[in-house]
């Protein structure tokens, strides 16, 4: 019995203080509410809160403070970003823009200004397909002297045609400065070392200036194996010439190119230097590949041997020589001095002096 008002009084007491601290509880959650920095049963917002409220602030263009998340530009901009980087598939393996067997023209008026026009898609040689991711990236040799019409002719179906095979592609002349002895050869060896400080290209197109294809499913790829891409042409009824023949137009994978070392670099004028990269292949024991004879067509633009590229006398005693030659001569004995890089719409010139035959030091 006591005991019982001690506990009574006790108890009232502590209700008494746990009152008291309630009602500061409650006031200072009123000022709080009042003073807007609390919503009710919104004492911890969720991050589904903190985003919806960002969201609909962002509407209303509210959220610009600097420290807010993102201000409503920002989210706008990655908006963007998200959709343009968005990843592109992988284009066909056989493209749809395929048209076949056309008709060429060959017009004595066609000017550089019109194919331009014609190729609004191409900036400094280069072309990639808008829409999809190429299945290679090519890289196509051009060596040149003084065959103006014939690349203007070769650019003005070569440009198109790329682009309906939906390559990553680029176009790249190699011009030999000066009048000596011309060497195609060699031009290439330097158009493939030039052209992989542009990009790592997966294949290499080693093109004649006057050789222009016919029917766009020779497709400018690289294979298994080398292609051989011109079985036929239009001055030579349109068959092989012979059975080893491997001169025109050629396609090898960058590391195809590199396994034979390249092209010989001495052989200077005409002739030799494509057996010679067939000979290459060979020894490397790999074989040569040719699109079907319906496919592989081609028109040679009519000309004449050219001042400064006669026939190669020696041609054929550096032919008997190549098994022993080809790990000396080829890639990485390929010296020249780059004069001019240019990159014109449409392609890249690169002009180089090669020196000269040994015989004339
Ligand atoms: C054949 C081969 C060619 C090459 C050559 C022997 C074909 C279709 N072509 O061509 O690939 O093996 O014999 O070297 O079989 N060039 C110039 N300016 C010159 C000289 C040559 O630009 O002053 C370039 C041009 O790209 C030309 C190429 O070198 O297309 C080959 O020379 P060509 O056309 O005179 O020799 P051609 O038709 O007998
Ligand atoms: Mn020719």
């Amino acid at each position: 019995m006591g005991l019982c008002p001690t506990v009574y009084r006790f108890t009232r007491k502590t209700k008494c203080l746990l009152l008291l601290a309630l009602c500061l509880c409650v006031l200072a959650w009123v000022a709080a509410f009042i003073s807007g920095t609390v919503k009710p049963f919104e004492l911890v917002p969720t991050q589904v809160q903190k985003w919806e409220r960002m969201g609909s602030e962002v509407e209303a263009g509210l959220n610009t403070e600097p420290g807010g998340l993102y201000t409503p530009t920002e989210l706008l901009q990655t908006k963007e970003k998200e959709e343009e980087e968005l990843p592109k598939a992988p284009c066909p393996k056989k493209s749809p823009l395929l048209r076949g067997p056309l008709p060429l023209s060959f017009e004595p008026a066609l000017t550089l200004g019109r194919v331009e026009g014609e190729n609004g898609a191409v900036s400094g040689g280069q072309y990639q397909p808008a829409d999809c991711v190429a299945q290679q990236s090519v890289a196509v040799l051009i060596p040149h002297r003084n065959r103006e019409k014939h690349l203007l002719y070769l650019l003005h179906h070569l440009h198109p045609f790329l682009q309906r095979q939906q390559l990553h592609y680029a176009i790249y002349i190699i011009h030999q400065a000066g009048e000596e002895t011309f060497n195609r050869a060699k031009l290439l060896n330097i158009g493939y070392l030039e052209a992989l400080k542009d990009y790592s290209w997966d294949c290499f197109i080693f093109h004649d200036v006057d050789l222009v294809p016919e029917n766009d499913h020779n497709l400018y790829t690289c294979d298994q194996q080398p292609k051989h891409l011109v079985v036929g042409r239009n001055s030579t009824g349109y068959k092989l010439r012979y059975k080893g023949y491997f001169g025109g137009v050629t396609a090898l994978s960058r590391q195809q190119f590199l396994k034979v070392n390249g092209f010989p670099n001495s052989y200077w004028g005409w002739g030799g230097e494509d057996d010679d990269l067939r000979k290459r292949v060979e020894l490397q024991r790999m074989s040569v590949v040719r699109p079907p004879a319906a496919i592989g067509r081609y028109t040679m633009v009519f000309h004449q041997r050219d001042n400064g590229n006669e026939v190669n006398k020696d041609r054929m005693r550096l032919l008997s020589k190549t098994s022993d030659m080809w790990k000396k001569d080829g890639l990485n004995s390929c010296t020249y001095q780059t004069l001019s890089v240019e990159r014109p719409p449409l392609y890249i010139n690169v002009t180089v002096n090669i020196g000269k035959p040994p015989s004339t030091h």
